[in-house]
């Protein structure tokens, strides 16, 4: 007997690796490719998606569970037809792993000032400049869910200071928390280098302004406050990071994600000296490894066992 078919519903990345991994794995499970598997449509009771055209989930009238293919949600929210089903999201080793050595490398690239030596290496400028120790430099975590917390632990190695930020209050070993508006000011006025995870919801698009980040702790022993923004584009407002780089709000700021994807070629952030850019990709989803993650959450649902790191709508994450 057929098992209950998978439809992708994949933009903005290539979708054949993950056809062609999700067939090789799934069994006897019929495995369609959106638009193409409007003809089985009856048929598909499990969505993998990212960011799906609006409206194309609701033309699967039994679905029964919707996967986002990362760990955010917001690509999916944002569809105003989408299906009532409930949405479980990506929360996997492999990509926490990416994660935290994004956060690791950036961290260490504005303590260690290494945009400063690449510049005095292209003027053969043999130059040492101050080094505080680690335990002298304050990082600040905003969103302290799977990716902040196991960031916090790398970081914590190094010997940082650490102090995080987050909706509801949490006690972590070794870290000064804050949490809701009430914590915000506090959290900020104590962080020179502010790495944001926060997820895309209506409380926190835009939340990087000039407002908040003139609110960073400048003269700590870096000198100056340094933005790293891995979380969603839509949390940042462009013109204000480069406004708060030229005021010296800011003295860096590295961008993994921007309100427009890809970042249109005409956007003064490519060539701002103080802006390290990449193109979304802190921590990509891998077809190799998540694949088996969402067969086995699909295989636990038809067990009559709850799914995993489902996610609250009115919370929006
Ligand atoms: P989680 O859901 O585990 O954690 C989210 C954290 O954000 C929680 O601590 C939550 O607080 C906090 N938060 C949510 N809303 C608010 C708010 N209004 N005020 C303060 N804190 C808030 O998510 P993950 O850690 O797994 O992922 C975080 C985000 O990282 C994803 O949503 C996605 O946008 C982004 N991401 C980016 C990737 C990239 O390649 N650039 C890759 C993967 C993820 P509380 O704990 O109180 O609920
Ligand atoms: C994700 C992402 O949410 O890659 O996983 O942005």
């Amino acid at each position: 007997m057929r098992g209950q078919a998978i439809v992708l519903a994949i933009n903005g990345w290539d979708p054949r690796g993950w056809e062609q991994r999700f067939r090789a794995l799934a069994g006897n499970r019929a495995v369609h490719v959106f638009p193409d598997a409007l003809q089985a449509a009856d048929s598909i009771a499990y969505a993998c998606a990212w960011k799906p055209d609006p409206g194309a989930l609701a033309k699967f009238p039994n679905l029964k569970a919707i996967f986002s293919l990362g760990a955010g949600v917001d690509h999916l929210l944002r569809d105003p037809r989408l299906p009532q089903a409930p949405i479980a999201r990506i929360v996997d080793p492999g990509l926490t792993q990416r994660m935290t050595e994004y956060v690791v490398l950036h961290v260490l690239m504005h303590h260690r000032r290494v945009r400063l030596y690449d510049a005095q290496q292209r003027a053969c400028l043999w130059r040492d400049h101050d080094q505080p120790p680690a335990t002298d430099v304050s990082v600040g975590i905003m969103g302290l869910g799977v990716l902040g917390q196991d960031a916090i632990e790398a970081l914590k190695r190094i010997g940082f200071k650490l102090n995080g930020w987050s909706r509801t209050e949490k006690n972590i070993d070794g870290v000064q928390t804050f949490h809701g508006a009430a914590g915000l000011d506090l959290f900020l006025a104590q962080t020179e280098i502010l790495v944001v995870l926060l997820p895309h919801t209506p409380e926190t698009e835009r939340i990087l302004n000039l407002a908040l980040l003139r609110k960073l702790k400048r003269n700590g022993a870096l000198g100056g406050a340094y933005l790293i923004n891995a979380g969603r584009g839509m949390l940042q407002v462009n013109d204000d990071i480069v406004a708060a780089l030229d005021e010296g709000a800011l003295a860096g700021a590295s961008l993994d994600v921007f309100p427009i994807e890809p970042l249109p070629k005409e956007s003064p952030l490519w060539r701002h000296s103080k802006i390290t850019i990449t193109p979304h990709n802190s921590a990509s989803s891998v077809p190799r490894e998540l694949v088996q993650n969402v067969l086995d959450q699909i295989a636990r649902f038809e067990r009559g066992e709850p799914l995993q790191n489902v996610i609250d709508r009115k919370l929006g994450y």
